[in-house]
């Protein structure tokens, strides 16, 4: 990785900037993708599968017969693990509820809201070179708890037309009620606008390419919601002389070997600190399956020596990194800090896989600097808010007078009256 030293801080807006790709017609195929499913439904969801994963499907929805092989495949070990880090993201997301509190705002008028499922949501899993059924954990498991009643998955089919079984044995655990063999801006469209046998849903959640990444934001103009516009993954590792540099190297790689276009930034005081991690990449990086993935990431990234520890905290900041890694002995000496970051991992012993898969925090969470006005996907994602409000005789006499001034300055007579009205009823004139 190259190394950047001590940058004045006019120039970190434009390190901390992530590569853009050329988008070429990217959006003209997708409208025409979008609009095909819209009109032709299933029919195109297969003519899609067939021109894009190379398989002819008979039908897109996944059996039951399907789901009960699949359990068959995931040997106990792995099936042990996954509930292991159910029950603690489902620990987790539960404690995300939210207590409904009545407050009364003046003498006779109580406000208070409640959080209510949105009935219907889908989520999409992408296929590509890993099965990510860890994610289906980090979007089922919220959906659930919250209570939506219709969970839809999509993902697509290999070249057999199969589908990974951990993908199924974990949709079928966390209780995802259809799964359907379709991939890409076609998975969206079909859960956008519904087909025969796909449900319309009302918000759609998960990560994907940039085909199903436009797919997401052109639907939201027909109303459907998404959690977050995702970019390539990436993480910033702060690092001062406490930390472990063969630990900091394991942590740069996992993410590095998400994909080419991943980023990892090291940030620290220390020089010295820096170059031994540089040294363990070079070891490490050999061992791995994915060697060729991760180097490339590798050549996106980039590590900065800065002057003081409150530096790297406010370059993490400008950066917003969607991991943030505190590798030292005293990681609450920076927290007080934090402004911009998706999700923090503080202490030499906290690697972000365990947030990835079982620590019990999510990981879908916003890249490419979203992290500065977007939260990662939690419990809320899954409800909306509606408020209610009781207004008594009490109350509308203590706050009529005001509601009447107000409404006759924006010059709103028939608001004004829908509160005279009252008041002559109370005073019984
Ligand atoms: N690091 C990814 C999530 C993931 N990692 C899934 C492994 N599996 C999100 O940034
Ligand atoms: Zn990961």
């Amino acid at each position: 990785m190259k190394t950047i030293k001590n940058p004045p801080i006019k120039e970190w807006t434009s390190i901390c900037k992530r590569a853009t790709f050329d988008q070429g017609n990217l959006e003209k195929k997708v409208i025409t993708i979008l609009e095909d499913v819209k009109q032709n439904k299933n029919e195109a969801l297969i003519r899609y599968t067939e021109l894009f994963d190379r398989v002819e499907l008979s039908s897109v929805e996944v059996t039951n017969e399907e789901i009960a092989l699949a359990k068959t495949l995931v040997s106990e070990e792995l099936q042990e693990a996954i509930q292991l880090a159910k029950s603690n993201i489902g620990m987790f997301h539960a404690s995300q509820k939210e207590q409904e509190t009545k407050v009364e705002t003046t003498r006779g008028i109580t406000c208070w809201r409640k959080s209510v499922a949105i009935d219907k949501v889908g989520l999409y899993i992408p296929g590509g070179t890993a099965p990510l059924f860890s994610t289906i954990l980090m979007l089922g498991i919220p959906a659930k708890i919250a209570g939506c009643k219709e969970i839809v998955l999509c993902t697509p089919p290999n070249v057999k037309g199969e589908i990974d079984p951990a993908i199924l044995y974990t949709a079928s655990l966390v209780g995802v009620t259809k799964i359907f063999k379709v991939g890409g801006a076609q998975a969206i469209a079909a859960m956008a606008y519904g087909t025969e046998t796909v449900p319309k849903v009302y918000k759609i959640l998960g990560p994907g390419n940039q085909y199903v990444t436009k797919a997401k934001e052109l639907v939201q103009q027909d109303g459907v919601a998404i959690d977050m516009p995702a970019g390539p993954s990436e993480v910033l590792v702060i690092a001062d002389e406490t930390s472990n540099p063969g630990f900091i190297a394991a942590d740069l790689l996992s993410q590095a070997e998400h994909g080419e276009d991943s980023q990892v930034v090291l940030v620290g005081t220390d020089e010295s600190v820096i170059e031994q991690v540089n040294n363990e990449l070079k070891l490490q990086l050999n061992l791995l399956d994915r060697k060729e993935i991760a180097e490339k990431a590798l050549g996106n990234s980039f590590s900065v020596v800065l002057n003081s520890k409150e530096q790297c905290i406010e370059f993490s900041n400008v950066y917003a990194p969607e991991h943030l890694i505190i590798a030292s002995l005293e990681p609450f000496n920076y927290i007080e800090g934090i402004t911009n970051a998706g999700s923090v991992f503080l202490g030499n012993y906290s690697c972000e896989s365990a947030g990835d898969y079982a620590s019990g925090t999510n990981h879908t969470l916003p890249t490419n600097g979203c992290a500065k006005n977007y939260s990662g996907v939690s419990l809320d994602s899954f409800v909306k808010k509606i408020t209610f409000q009781e207004v008594t005789q009490q109350g509308i006499l203590n706050i009529g007078n005001a509601i009447e001034l107000m409404a006759e300055a924006e010059g709103l007579q028939a608001h004004k009256n829908a509160v005279t009205i009252r008041l002559k009823e109370i005073n019984n004139v």
